[in-house]
């Protein structure tokens, strides 16, 4: 077992201050969690948000839920927060008049699906009302400070929450940068996210937080647009990867002359491409 991250002591190692609570879209106190693995519900499909589909809670941790889309596969499971107003009971979909979809890749035939929503909800355990919680309120205003401390989730790890600095602010948006990671796990995110919490979140929320990685601070809470943190964006993909820079101009290169790239979604790409294409 890890031991509880101290955050004090942090704080003043980096000579820094955690963001204020008032910033984030989060409870005061965390709501219950009352989901159960095998219970169903509805839910978004994150890959085709029009879609409400039926999911089965995975795993609990915190107040935080694994889901999994029924009919869907066991690859794309994510993360919700249980006062997410993307989760809803049972029938939810049907009372307002709209209809319950196929997620995105459903295993059988779309003419099957009716039939295989009468299966996958016969004798199904369904969460009670009582266990989908108002969303907190959204604050008015951007109010992060470049530097500030946080915890946030990583999204290409969504089980983790990792402790993290605001690298920039740009309007209502904010830069995540996670402390030791070399900015290999850094994103942009509206200020008033759900993927984003105040320093203390975790232990309040019985949620396992991450430390800092141990890659180093270079890219800590470094501004991705200034012409330095770019360049060491540049210098850390190539160290990950062993290229030199002459190797790494001809990759480069290479990569923008070529019409298409073929990568693993899984891979963390670097500065050059997008894994998610
Ligand atoms: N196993 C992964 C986890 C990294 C998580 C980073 N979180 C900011 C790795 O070591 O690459």
């Amino acid at each position: 077992k890890n031991p509880v991250f101290d955050w004090d002591n942090y704080l003043k190692e980096t000579s820094s201050s955690a963001a204020p609570t008032y910033c984030f879209k989060q409870h005061e106190v965390s709501p219950e969690n009352e989901f159960k693995p095998s219970m169903k519900l509805e839910a978004v499909d994150p890959r085709n948000i029009t879609s409400m589909c039926i999911a089965t809670v995975i795993g609990v941790v915190g107040p935080r839920i694994r889901l999994r889309l029924d009919g869907g596969d066991d690859k794309n499971d994510f993360w919700r927060l249980v006062d997410s107003t993307e989760l809803k009971p049972i029938g939810y979909t049907e009372k307002k008049g709209g209809m319950l979809q196929p997620p995105l890749g459903f295993r059988m035939n779309g003419s099957l699906f009716p039939m295989f929503l009468v299966k996958t909800l016969n004798g199904a355990f369904y969460s009670p009302e009582t266990a989908f919680k108002s969303e907190p309120d959204t604050p008015t205003d951007n109010l992060f400070k470049v530097g500030q401390k946080l915890e946030a989730v990583d999204k290409k790890n969504p089980h983790l929450i990792c402790v993290a600095t605001i690298g920039d602010v740009n309007k209502n948006n904010i830069f995540v940068t996670f402390d030791g990671w070399r900015g290999a796990f850094d994103y942009w995110c509206s200020y008033d996210s759900r993927d984003i919490f105040p320093v203390g979140w975790c232990i309040k929320s019985g949620h396992p937080l991450q430390p800092p990685g141990h890659k180093g601070s270079r890219y800590s809470g470094g501004r991705p647009n200034s012409a330095q943190s770019s360049a060491n964006m540049k210098q850390n993909f190539n160290d990950s990867i062993n290229l030199t820079p002459d190797s790494a101009s001809d990759l480069e290169a290479g990569i923008q002359e070529s019409c298409s790239v073929f990568i693993n979604h899984e891979c963390k790409c670097g500065p050059f491409m997008d894994s998610s294409k």
